[in-house]
């Protein structure tokens, strides 16, 4: 059994236990309230369910089981998953432990390539490598367990099992979709012994002589790895697990929410929006160049990709940890220069912009400051990684640790199935109309 098993079965028990006294202790006491704006602006703001794995606070971002983002950023992304699941920090062992599973587990099935080889030529990636991830369903072992009635206590273990499988061949699949949609050439085949991350980036294939890119990689999928509960793939994945369907349909369900463009799909937008700046102005555009471009994007009605949040109120540390690690490999890189320009710029833009909203009756802007996408695409496209609409698979083999971390979570503690409560304008009017 892996480190990681043994550390769950001890540590389970004591979760059950802390959540039994939880809902005895404190079970009547009020969380949250809703109010009617809330309820029509996507609960933004009710608390209304359980999230250990991570906490994203408006003033410092995220928050790893207590360690914040930029105190952790030079950990591998095998540790990250041991931390986002146990809460403890793994020693050397533990690492250790985890890359051997992946290496026992990384072989994808052949029906795999055969489906990616068979989709249309322009699927989207992110369709690809969710078509990949549901395709192999029928491996789920959370399904062949449950079919045979396992126990509810137990449901944890083929959850972890599933978890286990899916993110050890997530690199080559999210790889795989990468050489076949941009006709790169043969696969690449996983190097056992190598770490989750590098071995990712040498499937790609794209050259990486002094191994800056993958450590980029590791960087990458360790930043987006969590984002507490209520995002829209996490709190997709949630809510479909809670059915006890088995990973690989809430993994996949999730991973759809991460394709919108509020979503993960802003980090394809963004470098969208700062190359069509840099070709408008042939090159690195001065402050007052990206002033007028920004204005001309919001007032066109657009947003502007890469700005605001749901939850932040300040710059995203992934951003900071991007754009640092960005000053230190590729300082001369125009587009790079260009987000960091961007940066200086955008912020009061947006802040501008939005009295003119407010002056017209609209919503403020809540969050002028950068989020994690803003600044990931630069350092991706001066890696040779050009092609934008593959971004948010990269994203999505990160998130993935995140959403099967709660997931085998929920599985262990036994949580719920997710049923809230809908009403009607009828109801509104009726209720509050008198
Ligand atoms: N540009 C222009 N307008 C913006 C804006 C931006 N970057 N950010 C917010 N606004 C607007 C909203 O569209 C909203 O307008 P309406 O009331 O007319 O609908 C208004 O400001 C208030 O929004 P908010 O309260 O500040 O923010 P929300 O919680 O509603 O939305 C979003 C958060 C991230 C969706 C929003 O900031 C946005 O659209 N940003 C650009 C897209 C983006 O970067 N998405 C990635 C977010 C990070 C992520 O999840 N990555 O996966």
């Amino acid at each position: 059994m892996s480190k990681l098993y043994n550390r769950l079965e001890a540590l389970i028990p004591e979760w059950r236990k802390e959540r039994a006294e939880l809902i005895k202790n404190y079970g009547k006491e009020v969380l949250s309230e809703c109010t009617v704006a809330q309820a029509f602006g996507g609960m933004r703001g009710v608390k209304g369910m359980v999230c250990e794995t991570s906490l994203v606070e408006p003033d410092k971002g995220l928050i790893i089981r207590g360690y914040p983002l930029l105190d952790i950023m030079d950990m591998w992304p095998e540790e990250t998953f041991y931390l986002l699941l146990t809460g403890e920090m793994p020693d050397e062992d533990a690492k250790k432990s985890m890359m051997e599973e992946y290496d026992k587990r990384h072989h994808v099935p052949e029906y795999v390539w055969d489906v990616l080889y068979a989709m249309p030529e322009d699927s989207h990636p992110m369709a690809m490598l969710d078509t990949a991830i549901l395709v192999m369903e029928k491996e789920s072992t959370f399904r062949q367990w449950y079919s045979k009635g396992t126990k509810k206590e137990d449901y944890w273990k083929p959850a972890l099992d599933d978890a286990l499988n899916l993110l050890a061949k997530l690199p080559a699949v999210a790889a795989g979709v990468y050489r076949i949609r941009y006709k790169k050439g043969d696969l690449i085949p996983y190097i056992p012994g190598l770490d989750w991350g590098a071995n990712y980036a040498n499937m790609l294939g794209l050259p990486d002589p002094d191994g800056s890119f993958a450590k980029l990689m590791r960087l990458y999928l360790h930043f987006h790895s969590d984002h507490e509960g209520g995002n829209v793939s996490a709190n997709t994945c949630h809510t479909v697990g809670s059915a006890l369907s088995d990973p690989y349909y809430s993994v996949s369900a999730g991973l759809n929410g991460l394709a919108g463009p509020l979503h993960g799909l802003a980090n394809q937008e963004c470098l969208d929006w700062i190359l069509m700046l840099m070709d408008k102005f042939n090159g690195v555009p001065s402050d007052e160049e990206i002033e007028q471009f920004a204005f001309d994007t919001l007032r066109s009605g657009k947003v502007i990709p890469g700005y605001g949040h749901a939850v932040l109120r300040v710059t995203d540390p992934r951003f900071t940890g991007f754009n640092k690690f960005g000053h230190e490999h590729l300082p001369e890189d125009p587009v790079f220069q260009t987000v960091d320009t961007v940066f200086r710029v955008v912020p009061k833009v947006l802040e501008k912009f939005s009295e003119e909203r407010v002056k017209a009756g609209k919503n403020p802007i809540a969050n002028f400051w950068p989020n994690v996408d803003a600044g990931s695409g630069a350092l991706l496209y001066h890696y040779g990684l050009t092609e934008f609409q593959y971004y948010t698979v990269l994203f999505s083999v990160s998130r993935t640790m995140g959403m099967l971390s709660q997931l085998v979570w929920n599985r262990a503690v036994g949580t719920a199935i997710t049923r809230p409560k809908s009403v009607g304008f009828k109801y509104i009017k009726d209720t509050f109309g008198k």
